[in-house]
């Protein structure tokens, strides 16, 4: 129960606070208000596998300065919210590389999730092993790190018993026993982290969109369906959504809608980036981003965001964002740019290029000053532009919704 206290207090931001806070919260909501028609600020995350073949698997990122500096540069202009990575055994090897990961992700709004999976963990027989790695890899870790930005953040489970090579030939009756080997992995787990030191670190979890589905899983009836996700929304903060192979916005509210509309924990939907190509769930990256854009606009603050598995795929397929330092639009970078830069400095929401928003994530921040750096004194012919919001919307919404966003900012900051 604490646990979902502790998440619906951080969902919902306004709080005691709406009551004190009089005209300056008010402008500010109403500027929220306002965007929700529109593009919210998305919050995305991936998955970060150890993937040593790959360039941009964990494997080959913890621990290289060069490629942690490009990824953070990617969740910032990709608006990560958090991480999921396969840390593997660096906390005992390499702590050092581990706390500098989780610090410099936390400076930047970025929470670290240390992700481990393996299927076969759901059996009791094999509950000491995962305990023990738990223990030894998060707890002992965490407890050594004085500094808490240094901290892993949560735990994320990838424990998938319909990817046990035995799933496809159970019984429906065999195929319930093992979620409930599930539901009962998950509240070891987190009843070890709370006797062990952990009890502060929330535990995710990621799920197929169809364990509420009686035909798949052969429940006896609903109220069996509702027992077994409230007991694992009693060990889990959230659980993301594999809302793989489904292509259209009416495929993934098929899948995802009751979970939403039940749960008391937050639920996030997880799109394949492996699915790209031809004859594949979509065509080209294009068509996967705009399911992305479309599922953000249908749910708002309904849903965490969006996972994308794996990121070094993501890595691999997606381009470079645009940065455009040009913030007065004067076809030059310059020294007026920066004092533009600085006055948004903050804006952590709805921010536009207008404001100093160079990588055009709706936040201004360091990052869009190292772009302002690093095309000082270009023209800004030969820099790619950014998309322009429609002229209606600059004319009428942007300067309150500037405005309120800069105040939505005061007020959070205090
Ligand atoms: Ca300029
Ligand atoms: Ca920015």
């Amino acid at each position: 129960m604490q646990h979902h206290a502790k998440l619906q207090s951080t969902r919902n931001p306004i709080g005691s606070r709406w009551r004190i806070a009089g005209p300056l919260v008010a402008a500010a909501w109403l500027g929220m208000l306002m965007q929700s028609g529109t593009q919210a600020d998305p919050k995305r995350s991936a998955w970060m596998w150890t993937q040593s073949s790959d360039s941009f698997g964990a494997a080959n990122v913890l621990g290289d300065p060069a490629k942690e500096a490009l990824v953070r540069d990617r969740f910032d202009s990709w608006n990560f919210d958090r991480i999921y990575t396969s840390v593997g055994n660096l906390p005992l090897s390499d702590p050092e590389v581990l706390a500098n990961w989780n610090a410099t992700l936390s400076a930047q709004g970025v929470r670290s999730q240390m992700l481990l999976g393996a299927n076969t963990w759901i059996y009791p027989a094999n509950r000491t092993d995962l305990l023990a790695r738990v223990q030894t890899r998060l707890l002992n870790f965490n407890a050594s790190r004085t500094n808490p930005a240094e901290r892993l953040t949560g735990l994320h489970l990838d424990i998938e018993p319909q990817g046990l090579t035995e799933w496809s030939s159970s019984s429906a009756a065999e195929k319930k026993a093992l979620l409930y080997h599930l539901r009962d992995t998950y509240a070891d787990v987190r009843s070890h982290m709370d006797q062990f030191g952990g009890a502060d670190v929330p535990i995710y979890a990621d799920l197929p969109v169809w364990f509420d589905s009686s035909s798949s899983i052969g429940w006896d009836d609903a109220a069996e369906r509702d027992a077994w996700f409230a007991d694992i929304s009693d060990s889990l903060a959230g659980i993301s959504l594999m809302a793989f192979e489904r292509g259209s916005l009416s495929s993934i509210v098929s899948g995802v809608q009751w979970e939403i509309d039940n749960l008391p924990i937050e639920v996030r939907v997880g799109l394949n980036v492996k699915e790209i190509g031809p004859g594949d769930t979509f065509d080209d990256l294009a068509e996967l981003e705009s399911l992305a854009l479309q599922i953000e606009q249908h749910y708002g603050d309904e849903i965490g965001g969006i996972d994308y598995q794996p990121f070094y795929t993501y890595m691999d397929v997606a381009p470079e964002p645009v940065k455009n330092a040009d913030f007065d639009a004067s076809g030059r970078v310059d020294g007026g740019d920066f004092l533009i830069w600085q006055r948004g400095y903050g804006i952590a929401a709805s921010a536009t290029l207008g404001d100093g928003d160079a990588n055009a994530n709706g936040a201004v921040n360091g990052y869009d000053l190292e772009a302002w750096r690093a095309t000082l004194g270009a023209s800004s012919i030969g820099l790619t532009a950014v998309p322009e919001p429609s002229a209606m919307l600059l004319q009428v919404g942007l300067p309150l919704i500037a405005l309120a966003g800069r105040a939505w900012h005061v007020q959070r900051a205090r």
